[in-house]
């Protein structure tokens, strides 16, 4: 009797170091993934070829809608964008409040010149 009330103990005993083991785990896992969540990056260029840096720009999470400052509307001729964990698409615009839009992404874009259509035009933008 003595010795089925001990086993039954180590039981006990055995389970509660599975759960702490487990639970351990589960935060390394959060952890983890936390540290290999990427940010997105926009970089935008007044020349071609990603010469005069005028707007940049990263984070984590998805934007509205961002106006360009002044110093950088209408100016942009060539761009970056890397697409990060939680932001793949960025879509550009040629009037603030993210009105006419003048190009979008699908993932990682580096264009190193506009086309006439969007060149001298963008100041707004929008990342989903
Ligand atoms: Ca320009």
């Amino acid at each position: 009797m003595l010795s089925l009330q001990h086993s039954s103990l180590e039981v006990i005993e055995n389970h509660t170091n599975r759960t702490t083991i487990m639970k351990f785990t589960s935060l390394v896992s959060i952890v983890s993934l936390a540290a290999v969540a990427s940010a997105w990056h926009l970089q935008l260029y007044d020349g071609e070829l990603y010469q005069g840096l005028i707007h940049d720009r990263s984070g984590t999470l998805s934007q509205p809608c961002a106006d360009l400052d002044a110093s950088a509307d209408n100016k942009a001729s060539s761009m970056h964008w890397e697409a990060g964990t939680f932001a793949g698409e960025i879509i550009l615009f040629e009037k603030h409040g993210c009105v006419a839009e003048v190009g979008r992404s699908d993932g990682d874009w580096s264009l190193a010149q506009f086309s006439s259509f969007a060149n001298n035009k963008v100041s707004s933008y929008k990342i989903n």
